[in-house]
């Protein structure tokens, strides 16, 4: 069996070309994971995820333990044989998404108390409960337990939520049951206070994970400051360890991520802009709902090599968002997670070849021409 484990191949300024190993196979960094929230990519069979060149999917503890339940979940073989991915599968932790979707949320020192935003039943999550979950699921890598501090908050709400994710990050750390080819990220708190972030990177460098996340950004701050922060904490973390940013972002927003040193991102930004008619290409954004494509008999993006690219046109995807055809979500979501996957297998090439520069460069030349 493998053991889980991070090589950096190359590295061209602050950017890194690496490889993830686990005992769900390797996954290339940078890389872009799908969010697959509810034991699906919506609108994409396991297949069609594959073929966009997506290794590791993401799913979510408060999702999943809602609904189907996670020891329902194990007893259909975990989660990688429910939803047939024998791949990677990362599993976010809950504490962010009971913020930002259940009700009636107590928080304290021992977890969260919160109502489904399904049906209202009263849930508890500590960090040793999110934890087990994860393991229930049978995710290759299980995020700490923390708390998503808001945006904007004083610098003393921000340090007391920060050291409040350490201590369940020591906590998690402790339940985290140690297996072969399995691995546990600690997650980076601090708002947008530098000496907050180094004091959160320190605590969990001195627990020791297998990999760093950094959460808290991409919450309203801006791009500025997201880039500000990134400057601020990777020269932090451990060469040898993969760093995670949590939900993000735009394709700028990767080339950004990528240029300061992130490995590995999740957003839900291709797939859910795929389900509402809007294309991610190498020009730019385009809403496949505007008239404009009721006649356009060219593909999408030419060169892209996605079912919707290669065997249909403009018009029809339009159609098929004006009709409300599902086969438009299907097509969109594909294309979008291939975009992608694509501008991330661009960004390694060019980091191992050290024009990383150059092909952010020439990438946002594309989107800034726009259309023809
Ligand atoms: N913590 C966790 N998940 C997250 C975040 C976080 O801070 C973010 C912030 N962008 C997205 N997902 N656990
Ligand atoms: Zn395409």
């Amino acid at each position: 069996m493998t053991s889980f484990g991070f090589s950096l191949l190359a590295t061209n300024g602050a950017a890194r070309r690496g490889r993830i190993a686990s005992a769900h196979g390797t996954a290339e960094t940078p890389a872009f994971m799908a969010v697959g929230t509810a034991g699906t990519v919506k609108a994409m069979t396991a297949d069609a995820v594959r073929a966009t060149g997506t290794e590791i999917v993401l799913g979510n503890t408060y999702h999943l333990m809602l609904r189907p339940g996670a020891e329902r979940v194990a007893s259909l073989g975990g989660l990688h044989r429910m939803a047939d991915w024998p791949g990677i599968i990362l599993t976010d932790s809950g504490g962010f998404q009971v913020m930002s979707l259940a009700k009636l949320r107590k928080l304290d020192e021992v977890g969260v108390i919160f109502r489904s935003h399904i049906d209202g039943s009263a849930h508890h999550l500590t960090p040793e409960r999110s934890i087990a979950i994860q393991h229930a699921l049978d995710a290759t890598i299980t995020m700490a337990f923390d708390e998503c501090t808001k945006f904007p908050a004083t610098y003393d709400e921000v340090a007391a939520s920060m050291r409040l994710s350490m201590r369940w990050a020591a906590r998690s750390r402790d339940a985290f049951a140690r297996r072969d080819g399995y691995g546990q990220f600690g997650i980076v708190q601090g708002g947008i206070f530098p000496d907050l972030r180094a004091e959160s990177a320190a605590a969990l460098t001195d627990i020791g994970f297998e990999g760093y996340a950094i959460g808290g950004l991409a919450v309203g701050e801006g791009q500025t400051r997201m880039f500000e922060m990134l400057d601020v904490i990777n020269p932090l973390l451990p060469d040898h360890r993969p760093r995670y940013l949590m939900g993000v972002g735009t394709p700028d927003d990767l080339l950004g991520g990528i240029a300061r040193g992130i490995d590995m991102f999740d957003c839900v930004m291709p797939t859910r802009a795929g389900r509402t008619a809007r294309a991610f290409t190498a020009r730019g954004i385009f809403n496949l709902r505007n008239a404009r494509f009721a006649d356009d008999a060219r593909p999408l993006d030419p060169g892209c090599p996605c079912l919707g690219c290669a065997r249909h046109s403009r018009a029809y995807l339009h159609h098929l968002f004006r009709a409300e055809e599902m086969l438009g979500s299907m097509l969109l979501t594909a294309h979008n997670l291939t975009y992608y996957q694509r501008l991330m297998a661009g960004a390694r090439c060019a980091i191992e070849t050290q024009t990383f520069e150059e092909y952010a460069v020439a990438t946002r030349e594309g989107w800034a021409r726009g259309d023809d």
